[in-house]
């Protein structure tokens, strides 16, 4: 999120797409309750079901899955058209006046630059117009042509009401409806707040459906101000944590990137990611990217991290190539991966295409589950019958399964949706033989260093001079990991104008990542992080809830990343002079001396704002981007694409013979491509969520949700159980081109035909709760039916717009 979950009162506007958070997040859903209580709030709802958030909201429209782009595409359109826009916002802290390079292209649907055989761009010429000084060129009249706003104008023009509702099979007035309550934010006393989450990630166009949110917000002024934002409702409870500490393949903690097999010298690498500004008078902040980078090292290997070995660059693994989900089963399943670990992590239950993951699990030589349950990736070849028809003895995998515990009998810290770390304690005993995580990683940790040592192995020095100074070498505590992902100082940090005055001292904690050093002089597993645990203590674990000024910015509860700042971007919520836009929301403004207010000013504190510096410190170019450069994997403004498995077979977007009818870039193998289906055999839409009765694929296992939510079902229109004679409550089969499963027809008014293109589309709902192990019901695994296919950027698999077949049994 941008902003924070109680931020969400303020907004006098709520948009829910591509999520259900009455029935996801039901928790957080009372911050729009508030809204709409307090603030007179209205809620807009548009999903492909009328769920139950849809329920509650004030207007509803219907979309068909992997869409979005079109209509939010038109609403960039409509606000565009309609002048409902908020000037001062857009002209000074947008990229609107930068001017284009003059061989970037869009036609037919690609981008300059795509090479067909890598399914890959070569990016050169997505970037902007250089002058003599360096600096990018801007026309502050946006008449130039190549400038982003005429651009952006441009690519939008063909986004049209008449195309939107066509494509996308939104009423025209429906959808009309839906950008004027939006548009009623452009000015500066109306705010809008966005709240999506996997409607929109998992397609393979899912991270641009974002980005093209994110420019209706920025077109509004509503980025950086309260009550707005672009919030991500995020997963697990600390899924957010797992991002911040960089738990992706190509990720290091705080959003640092692991280096390319390319990138063999530091310098290089660091020189690539510490941008220097491209316009004058801005702070670029990732120009401090080494010092991030060495205080992590140094918080890995301590004394072993040397001048000499790049800080403990040299012992970083250079990547060939992303090793995220999809790619992984990919080499399982062509038998070129021994061994697989799998922590808190059900595959077969949760990624796509089950078939393809039975294969390649049955050819590992072993399997390491990590979970306080039985899953079914753990009992993966047990013969179940038709739930799971596998051939037992011919599976030689070795299958070791070690008991974790669960969140509540360990204390640490939780990362919510805003950003927020929440210290909790621990509530509860482990059962059995249960180990933490924490110990067990320890441990075999420990077992592998003595391998080294005693037998010796390719490259050791990594693993044995790992840095391991934890009180109980074999189970190091949460307090002691949260400090070290804090930060400290290991020598005295001097004044750099006058090294007789010491800063800090010798291990101490620090306060800020602003003392972070690239001398080696500091360490911080996380420099996000740096601050949560300082010589006060620790900051996470602070319950004071007043709220001063009632709009709640509550800074002494818990401690939020970056420097316990709870919007981001909060330098956009005031004007070019420092005056805030809408007093009643202020956020920081400036007396004349200093930044001052409700929240941890985004700018030092005595950054004049006559110095004109943007408010978008990250990025490079000081202000927010609606080009994107080279940053995403498609292209710099998003386009349509269809789903992989398209019920139309042609882009509306584009000429019909031309061949970007999906996205050119986006993550897929040969063999995936193979399986995809065609709408001839399979005529249906199908698309998969959650209930609120279940947490996916574990509460399975609990009585209670068991018998609130017993067994497998699929929810069908009212029309297509008509057309093909299916009673409610009776048994289905759903197939897709990777397999069927059966379940119970739930006949419901909640899901329309949609007509697209002038043909009528039937959407199919598929929960994805139930499977072969558990209390409830056995049944099929869901992702029996979803296609082995992601984004280009995100690797996301595209769960949620697929093609199926339903017949009656
Ligand atoms: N009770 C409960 N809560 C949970 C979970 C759980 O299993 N149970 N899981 C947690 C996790 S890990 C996550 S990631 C979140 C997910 O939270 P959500 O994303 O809110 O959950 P989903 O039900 O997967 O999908 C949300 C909605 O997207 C709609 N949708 C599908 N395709 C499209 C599309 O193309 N466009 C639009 N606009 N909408 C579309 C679906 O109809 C559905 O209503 O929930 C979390 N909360
Ligand atoms: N078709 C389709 N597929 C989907 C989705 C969809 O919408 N549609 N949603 C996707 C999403 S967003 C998600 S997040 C995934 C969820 O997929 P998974 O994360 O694989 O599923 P979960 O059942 O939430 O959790 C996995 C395991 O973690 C274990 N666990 C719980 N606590 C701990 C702990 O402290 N330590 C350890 N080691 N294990 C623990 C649980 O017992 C459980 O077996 O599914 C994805 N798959
Ligand atoms: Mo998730």
């Amino acid at each position: 999120m941008t902003n924070h979950w109680v931020d969400i009162k303020n907004a006098d506007v709520v948009l829910i797409m591509g999520g259900n958070a009455a029935e996801a997040h039901p928790c957080g859903f009372k911050w729009v309750t508030e809204a709409k209580a307090h603030n007179n709030a209205k809620l807009i709802v548009v999903d492909p079901r009328f769920t139950r958030s849809a329920s509650v909201a004030d207007f509803y429209a219907p979309i068909r899955t992997g869409t979005d782009i079109i209509f939010l595409g038109g609403v960039i359109k409509y606000l565009l058209d309609n002048d409902k826009i908020q000037h001062e916002y857009v002209r000074n802290y947008t990229d609107f006046s930068f001017i284009v390079r003059e061989d970037y292209k869009f036609e037919d649907g690609l981008y300059s630059g795509y090479n067909e055989e890598k399914r890959s761009y070569d990016k050169d010429s997505w970037d902007y117009e250089r002058g003599d000084d360096g600096y990018v060129k801007t026309d502050s009249t946006l008449q130039h042509p190549r400038t982003v706003y005429q651009l952006l104008k441009k690519h939008y023009s063909r986004y049209t009401p008449d195309m939107v509702s066509s494509a996308c099979g939104t009423p025209k007035e429906k959808f009309l409806k839906v950008c004027e309550m939006l548009a009623s934010t452009a000015g500066t006393d109306r705010t809008a707040t966005i709240m999506y989450a996997l409607g929109w990630t998992q397609h393979t166009i899912g991270s641009q459906i974002i980005r093209t949110g994110a420019m209706v917000q920025l077109l509004l002024g509503n980025i950086g101000v309260a009550g707005g934002g672009m919030n991500a409702l995020r997963g697990h409870s600390n899924i957010q944590g797992l991002t911040d500490l960089g738990l992706m393949s190509d990720l290091l903690p705080g959003y640092l990137t692991l280096p390319k097999d390319g990138e063999q010298s530091f310098d290089d690498y660091i020189g690539a990611r510490a941008q220097q500004p491209l316009r004058p008078n801005q702070l670029s902040y990732w120009r401090h990217y080494k010092k991030f980078h060495v205080s992590l090292m140094k918080a890995w290997w301590g004394d072993a991290a040397t001048a000499e070995n790049n800080w403990g660059y040299d012992y970083l693994p250079k990547l060939d190539k992303l090793y995220d989900m999809l790619q992984v089963f990919e080499l399982m399943h062509k038998g070129q991966v021994n061994g697989y670990i799998c922590q808190g992590f059900n595959p077969l239950a949760a990624s796509p295409n089950k078939q393809k993951q039975l294969e390649a699990l049955a050819k590992l030589k072993f399997l390491v589950i990590m979970d306080p349950l039985a899953t079914e990736t753990s009992e993966f070849w047990r013969n179940v019958g038709e739930y799971n028809d596998v051939d037992t003895a011919s599976i030689q995998t070795e299958v070791f399964r070690l008991p974790t515990t669960c969140f509540a009998e360990e204390e640490g810290a939780l990362v919510n949706s805003g950003r927020w770390l929440q210290w909790h304690w621990q509530g509860a005993e482990p059962p059995g033989e249960a180990k933490s995580d924490i110990e067990i990683m320890a441990l075999l940790f420990a077992r592998i260093r003595k391998l080294y040592q005693t037998e010796g192995g390719k490259f050791p020095e990594p693993i044995l001079k790992l840095w391991w100074p934890y009180k109980n070498p074999e189970f190091p505590t949460a307090a002691e990991l949260a400090k070290e992902y804090s930060g400290r100082a290991l020598t005295d940090l001097t004044d750099p104008a006058d090294s007789s005055k010491v800063l800090r001292k010798a291990g101490e904690q620090l306060s800020s990542f602003g003392e972070l050093r690239d001398d080696g002089s500091t360490i911080s597993g996380c420099w996000i992080y740096c601050g949560a645990w300082t010589q006060d203590g620790n900051l996470m674990a602070r319950r004071d809830n007043s709220d001063p000024t009632g709009i709640g910015q509550t800074l002494n509860w818990a401690w939020s990343w970056p420097a316990n700042r709870r919007i981001l971007y909060n330098r956009a919520s005031a004007d070019l002079q420092g005056k805030p836009w809408n007093p009643k929301r202020n956020l920081i403004s400036w007396n004349g001396k200093s930044w001052v207010g409700a929240d941890v000013p985004d700018f030092k504190l005595d950054e004049n704002p006559a110095a004109g510096m943007g408010p978008f410190i990250m990025n490079p170019e000081g202000v927010a981007r609606f080009f994107a450069r080279k940053s995403m994997a498609e292209g710099p403004f998003p386009e349509h694409y269809e789903p992989f498995e398209t019920p139309l077979g042609y882009n509306p977007l584009s000429p019909k013979e031309k061949r970007s009818v999906n996205n050119p870039a986006a993550r897929i193998f040969k063999d995936d491509l193979a399986a995809m289906g065609k709408a001839e055999q399979f005529p249906h839409v199908g698309t998969t969520y959650r209930l609120t009765e279940h947490f996916h694929f574990w509460t399975k296992n609990v009585q209670l949700n068991s018998i609130l939510q017993p067994q497998q079902f699929v929810e069908i229109g009212e029309a297509l159980a008509k057309e093909l004679d299916i009673p409610n409550g009776s048994e289905v089969k759903v197939s897709s081109n990777r397999g069927y499963i059966k379940a119970v027809a739930l006949v419901t008014k909640r899901i329309k035909a949609l007509t697209i293109e002038g043909k009528t589309v039937h959407q199919v709902g598929i929960p994805i709760h139930w499977g072969f192990v558990g209390l409830a019901k056995p049944g099929f695994l869901a992702n029996t039916l979803t296609p082995s296919v992601g984004d280009g950027n995100t690797q996301t698999p595209e769960s949620k717009s697929f093609l199926v077949k339903v017949e009656k049994v």
